[in-house]
């Protein structure tokens, strides 16, 4: 939408500059930002949203920017554009993207997704199927204004293997993807709090450069876990996105990823309950179905909760330097 106009101010007239506008939601799920773009955003036209996906990446990378990055959002922001879904059955498309790229799935942004529909009518609780780039993923709105989403299949690929980090020696964790890749790494060594955010995702960063030097191009997220400090939860994670920034949920993609590898080594049955709670203390309940055992290929369904927070319209003045947002 664009926007330009004479406009009297104080008795003269003074002309206010064109501007795009974007009308967005923004929720949070779990401490985590969703901005989810209803107007105004990169036109993709139709098709599967793979194709959609990669024609945003390639020719609208500056609406990515312009929404998510500074200075209008934030390293954390998860921006989510809705789209016309493609495959048969679904009832709306999204398209995730951050402060770096396009992500595949992301589990928190489609709780955010599920609520922000439900916030302007056009949900009520019950199902909702979404069409996603890497597959479509079952939503529930749950009448308490929990939401369930069964995710992608998820797997694991690569099982204890040995990465060289500079400065750290040899790191073992697993590959798995679970809408998008990750390395799961035990941490041992540093306390999963929010005072050791620095170390936590210096030692991150870290492993992720060396595993994409050592045959893991595609991971982008790294995900450390251990115990909880706290009762009711079975496991604790930091979880380093794309960028720089951590997530702030316990990430639905790589809990999915985790109950690929648990589900792997027989420590986590069908159907069980598990308990995720992230760096800053909010909690996933996840479980999971095989869809096939040969392949460890499993089902996993995620449940949280995610608050509406704002209402905006993001106003674009191409004399504004920053127009665009700050790029990385
Ligand atoms: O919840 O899947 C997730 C996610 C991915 C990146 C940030 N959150």
């Amino acid at each position: 939408m664009v926007s330009a106009a004479w406009k009297i101010s104080s008795g003269a007239a003074i002309y206010l500059p064109t501007m795009k506008s974007i009308r967005v939601l923004d929720s949070h799920t779990g401490g985590e930002p969703t901005r989810l773009v209803l107007d105004g955003g990169p036109e993709l036209g139709s098709g599967p949203l793979d194709e959609r996906a990669a024609r945003f990446r390639r020719d609208f990378d500056a609406y990515r920017s312009a929404i998510v990055n500074e200075p209008r959002g934030a390293d954390t922001m998860v921006g989510a554009l809705l789209v016309p879904p493609h495959r048969a059955g679904c009832d709306f498309g999204v398209i995730f993207f951050n402060n770096v790229g396009l992500l595949g799935m992301c589990g928190h942004g489609t709780m955010g997704l599920v609520v922000s529909l439900a916030q302007l009518g056009r949900i009520k609780p019950g199902r909702v199927k979404i069409d996603t780039p890497v597959g479509a993923v079952d939503a529930e709105l749950h009448a308490n204004g929990s939401v369930s989403v069964e995710n992608v299949p998820s797997f694991r690929t690569a099982h204890q293997v040995a990465i060289d980090v500079p400065g750290h020696g040899i790191v073992r964790g697993d590959v798995a993807w679970g809408g998008n890749w990750f390395f799961l790494v035990a941490e041992t060594s540093r306390p999963l709090t929010l005072d050791a955010l620095e170390a936590l995702t210096d030692f991150s960063r870290r492993v992720r450069q060396a595993v994409n030097a050592q045959g893991f191009p595609a991971v982008d997220h790294v995900e450390l876990y251990g115990p909880s400090p706290g009762t009711g939860a079975d496991s604790r994670n930091f979880v380093l996105c794309p960028g720089q920034a951590y997530d702030r949920s316990p990430c639905g993609t790589g809990t999915s990823a985790k109950l690929a590898c648990l589900a792997a080594d027989g420590q986590l049955a069908e159907g069980a309950t598990w308990v995720q709670e992230s760096v800053i203390g909010s909690r996933f309940t996840a479980r999971y179905r095989w869809l096939d055992r040969t392949k460890g290929e499993i089902a996993p369904t995620i449940t949280g909760t995610a608050q509406v927070m704002a209402e905006a319209t993001l106003l674009l003045d191409e004399r504004d330097p920053f127009c665009w947002g700050i790029r990385a």
